[in-house]
């Protein structure tokens, strides 16, 4: 699992947020000590420009062999309304009813701010968002890589199942739980071909051999892009892949030389669990 690339994704882009941030309250400095009115000042505030987004992407618990769950929060209040969440007897409920499939929960509310003072602010409502995937090859449960030989010509069945758990943070209880219908997506295998839908990849893992070139084909009317890290057997980092955000129809495709394992993800869908590993075998 890398899970880790995903947060840098989500961090970078906050890092440029908090630069954007820092460039106003820069501006807004220059502006106080430039003699304006107070009335001019106040034209100019902009109490948005003042605050910064926390964001530390706590990963809470990470996949392990016979518990493919993984847990995360955006920041630290986020993770208290996972552990609220958690508590409560109709997670535990959909916990149990998703035992055996992939599941990615991940905290993704309150939003927490900091001002400039260093002070914490955030609002009370969080949101936990509990992701189940899990698919079917020729209709049996898709558990371990195959190698792309063997699952081409057969139907996939990719199957996706998301609650959205709506937490009180000052009450410290469970406020409602919504459940999305399910995603299907299905499509015939083919040799070296990933299927990108909403929000999954298909199959989600498969073997391949050293020289194959892999083909990620978008489905879906919303772009996705292959985003992880190519390491070889020893270990050794050769590639970081990004593939770029591409649209319906469209394709990525990567020439994998040498043995090893992708493991990547769709950086806008990751907290769905969009996320797939190739593995790279010499013939
Ligand atoms: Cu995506």
């Amino acid at each position: 699992m890398n899970y880790g690339n995903s947060n840098c994704g989500v961090k970078k882009e906050l890092l440029i947020m908090a630069s954007v941030v820092a460039v106003f309250v820069t501006g807004g400095v220059i502006l106080m000590s430039s003699g304006l009115l107070p009335e001019e000042k106040a034209k100019d505030f902009n109490a948005l420009s003042n605050i910064t987004l926390k964001t530390e992407n706590i990963v809470i618990k990470e996949p392990t062999t016979g518990d493919n769950t993984y847990i995360y929060a955006i920041n630290d209040v986020a993770k208290q309304a996972w552990e609220i969440a958690e508590k409560d007897s109709r997670v535990q409920d959909i916990l149990a009813q998703t035992r055996g499939s992939a599941v990615t929960i991940a905290a993704v509310q309150p939003t927490a701010f900091v001002d400039p003072g260093g002070k914490v602010t955030h609002s009370g409502a969080g949101q936990v968002m509990i992701t189940a995937n899990w698919q079917l090859v020729g209709g049996r449960p898709y558990t371990d890589a195959e190698s792309f030989t063997a699952i081409a010509g057969k139907q996939g069945e990719s199957r996706q199942q998301i609650w959205n758990v709506f937490v009180d943070m000052d009450r410290q209880k469970v406020n409602s739980i919504a459940n999305e219908n399910e995603r299907v997506m299905s499509n015939t295998l083919r040799k070296d071909i990933v299927y990108g839908g909403m929000n999954m990849y298909m199959p989600d893992a498969a073997i391949t051999q050293a020289g194959s070139t892999v083909k990620w084909i978008n489905e879906s009317n919303i772009p996705h892009n292959v985003v992880g890290t190519y390491k070889t057997e020893s270990g050794q980092t050769i590639n970081n892949i990004d593939s770029g955000f591409f649209s319906r129809n469209e394709s990525f495709q990567y020439k994998f030389a040498e043995k090893g394992v992708f493991e990547y993800h769709c950086t806008i869908h990751s907290e769905e669990g969009m996320k797939g590993t190739i593995i790279v075998v010499v013939p």
